[in-house]
This record gives C-alpha cells, structure tokens and sequence, in this order.
C-alpha cells in the first residue's frame, strides 16, 4: 500500500463488523493505484487483504499489518532530513534530545459521528483517554517505561453527524474542514473504520498541515466495544508515531530497524502478548510491551529511553 507518512492500525473486530471489505476481494493492485503523494490511507476501495499485503506480519487482532513497509531508502532520507532540520537550528539529534524540557500537546478530539449519531462517546470517555496518554507517555505503566515529558491537555471538543465522515470517507476533506491548532497540537478523529488507527508523521507536517493528526476507532477508547483494544492505548500507539516513531518491527531484523537503539530488532508484529518471544538472532527477546508493537492494550506498558529521545528530536525538528 502506497503510504508515504500514515500509519493504519487494523482492527479485526471492525473490519467484519464494517461490513466494507471482504478478505481477499480486493487487490494489491487496487492499492497500488494510490497515489504515492496521496495522504489517504486508505478508503474502502483501496482496503487490501491484509493478510496478502506482506506475509511477515501480524497486526493487532490477528489480522495483517496496518501499514505499507517504508524503505530502508525512504528511511535514511527522513533521518537525514531530521538531523539536517536539527542542525539548521544549531543542535545534533543528541543535543535536542537532551536539551528537552518537556512539551504539553493542546488535544482536539472530533467526535464523527453517524447521521443518526452512531459513535458517539462520552466525555468521560474522552477524559479518560487524556488521562491514558498522559499515563503512558509518562511512564506509568512500567518501571522500565520512559517519562518523556510530554503531557496532554484537552483543548476542544466537537461532535459532528455525518455518515461519511463517521466511517472516514472523504478524510482529507473532513480533516482540513475540521482541524485545529498548529503543529504542536494533536487532533484525533473518532470514526468507525476497518482499522484501530491511523497516523501521519510530523515530517510531513509542513507539505500537509490541514490533514496532520491521527484517526482512531472510537471503539478503542476506555470503555469501548474493541476486544483487548479498549483500554485506550490505539490513540497512544497512533500518537507515537505523529511524534515520529515507527513500529518496533520496522525494518525488520535489521540493526537499523526502528531506528531507536534500545528496542530490539524483531521480525514481524507480535500479537496478543507472546512473553519470552525472540524473532530475531539480535539480541534483546522482542518488545512486546512497547506501545509501538502490535500487542494487546493490556500487553503494552512502555516507550523505551531511546523512543523518548527520539519523540523529542522530532518534537524540535517539526512540532515545536
Ligand atoms: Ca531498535
Ligand atoms: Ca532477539
Ligand atoms: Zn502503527
């Protein structure tokens, strides 16, 4: 799947439940067709088999992976291009991780709701889903876990009734319509999709600001329908990767691979909570508790030291 800067969590549950794709009636090729430059992840048309997308993987739920493989290539140059940002402002990726004083992300949940008011969630939900952020982007979950200083503050809440936003038709146009705040601020859309979630990069920020944010199955709140997925931890994996973190799977068994030192190297997405897994000969057994592999909301309990500093590279390459 052709997908430059966003990043699709598949939900099974969803998927069936959406009715919108049957597994295996839709091509590769159709999602070829997808613009590379196309900021869209996906509509129903272009959802693939996630099964055949690439074999390696398994995503949240048991179903395939929630994201197009970004090349070793596509990879270096996004690097380059952070630490060229970084020193344009005077400080190596290491000096802006150790220079960082924290951040509080302005959060502006829009609430797409049917027609009929379908996927509507209470604001209790949504207050619990600030406070889970906030718990796991400080460290609560785990006394291994980092506290990367960033917090979350609700900033806004709007409800919408339409049918085609409520199942993420027409994203890029619902998103530019309905987005909020500049590039520190992080905009979730709840709809009712065929995956968990969805997120842009902040690299790509600047050539697509109106449409920067994640998407998130409303269902995935605290308290919601999504099995093992409903304590909230979708919209921290989503917006993990807004402040510029891949999967730890990416990459593969490389020492590359996720780009952060200190998670190990690991094969494929885990799924469920696989304790003692070790997908690859690298050393480390395989981050199963990390918020960016695939496991169960109640598997995941942390971001790493190294993902810490590099969310916070990325906070002053893009988003400060
Ligand atoms: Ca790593
Ligand atoms: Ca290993
Ligand atoms: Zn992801």
């Amino acid at each position: 799947m052709s997908r430059v800067s966003i990043l699709c969590r598949l939900s099974a549950t969803a998927l069936v439940s959406a009715g919108l794709v049957a597994t295996g009636a839709l091509t590769s090729a159709s999602q070829a067709q997808v613009p590379r430059e196309d900021q869209q992840c996906f509509s129903p048309a272009t959802v693939v088999d996630p099964h055949e997308e690439h074999g390696s993987s398994a995503a949240r739920g048991g179903f395939g992976p929630d994201h197009r493989e970004i090349s070793a290539q596509e990879q270096r140059a996004i690097e380059v291009r952070t630490q060229k940002k970084l020193e344009a402002q005077g400080q190596s990726p290491a000096d802006a991780s150790a220079s960082f004083v924290g951040a509080d992300v302005p959060v502006y949940v829009h609430v797409m709701r049917s027609k009929t008011g379908a996927g509507d969630v209470t604001d209790t939900q949504i207050a619990d889903q600030i406070a889970v952020l906030n718990a796991t982007f400080g460290g609560q979950e785990s006394s291994t876990a980092a506290v990367t200083g960033l917090t979350f503050t609700l900033a806004g809440v709007d409800r919408f009734n339409n049918d085609q936003w409520h199942k993420d038709r027409q994203s890029t146009t619902y998103r530019a319509a309905t987005r909020q705040g500049g590039a520190n601020a992080l905009n979730i859309w709840l709809v009712d999709f065929s995956y968990l979630g969805i997120a842009t990069f902040p690299w790509d920020y600047a050539r697509n600001p109106s449409i920067d944010g994640i998407r998130v199955n409303y269902t995935s709140l605290p308290g919601g329908s999504a099995t093992n997925y409903d304590l909230g931890e979708t919209a921290t994996h989503e917006a993990g990767h807004w402040l510029g973190l891949y999967h730890t799977f990416q990459g593969g068994c490389t020492s590359t691979n996720d780009e952060v030192s200190d998670t190990p190297a690991q094969s494929s997405a885990s799924s469920g909570c696989p304790e003692g897994r070790d997908s690859c000969s690298l050393p480390g057994t395989d981050p199963i508790h990390n918020y960016m592999d695939y496991s169960y909301d109640s598997c995941y309990t942390e971001f790493s030291l190294g993902q810490s500093d590099r969310m916070a590279q990325m906070w002053a390459a893009y988003r400060a």
